[in-house]
Formats: structure tokens, C-alpha cells, sequence
């Protein structure tokens, strides 16, 4: 019998322009029914956090994985970072996890379980190579204080302008999406030739659903940012890939 997994990402925790805890309680029943929970990246915002303090947010978040760790004592955990979450104080609390609960795993940019793979998709903001995105990722690492209320007035106006000028759905829209993707899934050697059927992603923020492109199917799970739309994948996995864990990860 397979395996059932759950795919979701971009809560936003900590925002104040997420509905992320809403919307996590509203999947709890479908988690207590899974053997796999895959977090795709801004689970945590720190970058717009409500807190002033980084402490703070760190213990927060810190606190809301150990809480799912104690609620869901079946699943195994992986927590693949995003750019809001990709800050080293935040890979020590992850690790430190890790360390203490061998059903929890962290992957910097990408998990791969079977025939599927997980990322965050933040390459495509990036640019389209691994380096790009690395390079990235340092700007919003070094971000560890979070925004004042002025920032967070003057990113609201610069997120409303800039959806005027190229709407999210041109930007975003599944085929511009899934063929930059499949670029850089090719130098990561994740094609559909390497095994891989299925890529799940976030950070689009677009729920999407079986979008076919080069013999891989595209599926995105939408955020828990307010007034959009949140959309968790289930997806299965063969048992034969249940130690993934101890095999891959050190
Ligand atoms: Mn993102």
C-alpha cells in the first residue's frame, strides 16, 4: 500500500498579512491520515515579522515545529527552505530539530522523494541557474531585522503598484512558470529522464494542479497570505521510499 503525503507551503507565519494558522488548522485532520508532510518554503516570513525582535520570531517558529512534531507523531517532516525562511539563525534552530527528531529533515533548496521532487521556486525570481539562486538567497538572508510598520505600509503600495504594471497572472502564468522551472530542474539534474514525474513549488503564491510540461506534471499549493488561495497537494508515495531519511540525509 502507498504511502499519502501532504505538500504545502507559504504560510507566512509571523506576517501580519497571513490567515497561515487559519488555514493549517483547516488541513490538521488531513495531516493525522498522512505518513509524509512536505513544507515548501515561507512557512516563516521573517523579513515581515510582527515581531521586532529576531529572538522572538526564532522561538516562534522554533516552538510551532516541535508543536507539530508532538501532534502528529506519524509524520515524517521535511522542511525545504524559501527565501523568507532561508536565514542562518533559522537553519540552527532547524538543525538542532533535526538532531533531536529523526522523523524531521531539512533540505536548503530542494527534497527529492521518489519520483517527485519539492522546491520552493524562488529560482524563478532568481534568475534560472543554482548560482543565481544562491546569490538570492544572501540578499534576504542578510535581512534578519524585521521591517518597521512604515516598511510594511510602503511594501503593501509597492506590491499594489507593481501587480498594476505586470499582472501575476502574465508573470506567473503556468507556462512561463513550468518551462523556467524545468531550466533549471535540468541543470539540477531532476528532469523527467533523471526519474522525476512530478515538482511541487510555492512562492508563486498560484495554486496549480497537474500542468504538464516536458513529461513532468507542475503542481503548486497557493499561500495563507489573506484573500488568497491556500491549496495543499496530497500526493503518494511507494513504500519502498520510506527510509528516505536515513539514506539521504546526514
Ligand atoms: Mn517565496
Amino acid at each position: 500500500m502507498s504511502m499519502q503525503g501532504v505538500f504545502l507551503s507559504d504560510l507566512h507565519l509571523l506576517s501580519r498579512r497571513s490567515v497561515g494558522q487559519r488555514r493549517w488548522n483547516e488541513v490538521r485532520g488531513e495531516l493525522r491520515r498522512a505518513d509524509w508532510l512536505v513544507l515548501g518554503g515561507d512557512i516563516f516570513d521573517f523579513r515581515w515579522s510582527r515581531h521586532r525582535h529576531l529572538d522572538a520570531s526564532l522561538d516562534d517558529a522554533g516552538n510551532w515545529l516541535l508543536d507539530v512534531m508532538v501532534h502528529f507523531p506519524q509524520l515524517k517532516i521535511a522542511y525545504v527552505l524559501g527565501n523568507h525562511d532561508c536565514l542562518p539563525p533559522l537553519r540552527s534552530v532547524l538543525r538542532n530539530l533535526q538532531q533531536d527528531c529523526p522523523r524531521f529533515a531539512w533540505l536548503e533548496y530542494y527534497f527529492r522523494l521518489g519520483d517527485k521532487v519539492f522546491l520552493h521556486g524562488d529560482v524563478l525570481d532568481a534568475g534560472n541557474s543554482p548560482l543565481q539562486l544562491t546569490r538570492y538567497r544572501r540578499r534576504f538572508a542578510g535581512h534578519e531585522k524585521s521591517r518597521g510598520a512604515v516598511a510594511n505600509l510602503l511594501y503593501d503600495a509597492a506590491v499594489a503598484s507593481r501587480m498594476h504594471c505586470v499582472p501575476p497572472n502574465v508573470l506567473h502564468s503556468p507556462e512561463r512558470v513550468t518551462r523556467r522551472l524545468a531550466g533549471y530542474l535540468q541543470l539540477e539534474n531532476l528532469t523527467a529522464a533523471h526519474g522525476i514525474q512530478q515538482v511541487y513549488f510555492g512562492h508563486t503564491h498560484m495554486p496549480m494542479r497537474n500542468v504538464l510540461w516536458g513529461h513532468q506534471a507542475y503542481y503548486n499549493a497557493g499561500s495563507g497570505i489573506r484573500h488568497l488561495e491556500f491549496s495543499p497537494c496530497a500526493f503518494q508515495v511507494a513504500p519502498e521510499h520510506s527510509d528516505t531519511f536515513t539514506r539521504n540525509l546526514a
